[in-house]
């Protein structure tokens, strides 16, 4: 599908029918209501819908629950997973050709906090600077991606990349390519002075 320029900030809304849980005396229907899920791009007003384009995944119905986002076959695109009632899940691939460059970070610490859950990424490249967090959880009942993903569109140089744990502790890391995983480990010994702060 070739997504419009303008159109980059996309927005799934899993299908979420469901079953008719309104308890009325003995009354129980256990029924699920089914819906397609909706692909639609947020900057366009009024809203762009490309469900219609995006593939055959979107066309299926389901009573849609959770959404998961990660790159499940590790080739720097966002892949979504949906998981759905009384149903098996809805894998959604990334198939866009788009030759776009990217990076990814993932953070690890060798004790305490090891997947630095809370941690600002900023990824710097040309003039740009772009900030991911760490987050846990997300949708219901669902684990995004615990790595850090950023689109580079035609740069397709060396970025700059600084780690900030919460409470202030930061690494940084100079000139890494572009195109492939990075894996940082938050050491002690590495950090950087925190900001406002004499080493
Ligand atoms: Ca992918
Ligand atoms: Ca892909």
């Amino acid at each position: 599908m070739a997504i419009p320029s303008s159109s980059r900030i996309l927005v799934l809304l899993p299908g979420c029918g469901g079953r008719n849980q309104t308890l009325y005396g003995a009354y129980f229907n256990p029924k699920v209501f089914p819906a397609s899920s909706m692909l639609i791009a947020s900057r366009n007003r009024p809203h762009l819908r490309l469900s219609e384009r995006a593939g055959g995944g979107l066309q299926i119905a389901a009573a849609g629950r959770g959404l998961a986002v990660g790159d499940l076959d590790n080739d720097g695109d966002l892949d979504l997973v949906v998981s759905n009632t009384d149903e098996a899940p809805t894998l959604l691939e990334n198939r866009q050709a788009t030759k776009h460059h990217w990076v990814a970070v993932r953070a690890v610490a060798a004790a305490g906090n090891r997947f630095a859950i809370g941690a600002k990424v900023t990824i710097s490249g040309a003039a740009t600077k772009q900030v991911r967090e760490i987050r846990s959880g997300g949708s219901f009942l669902s684990q995004n991606d615990l790595r850090a993903f950023v689109g580079l569109g035609d740069y397709a140089g060396p970025v700059d990349v600084e780690i900030r744990l919460p409470g202030g502790r930061r690494w940084g890391w100079k000139q890494l390519p572009s195109d492939r995983l990075h894996q940082l480990t938050l050491s002690e010994s590495a950090s950087l002075p925190q900001a406002g702060l004499a080493r």
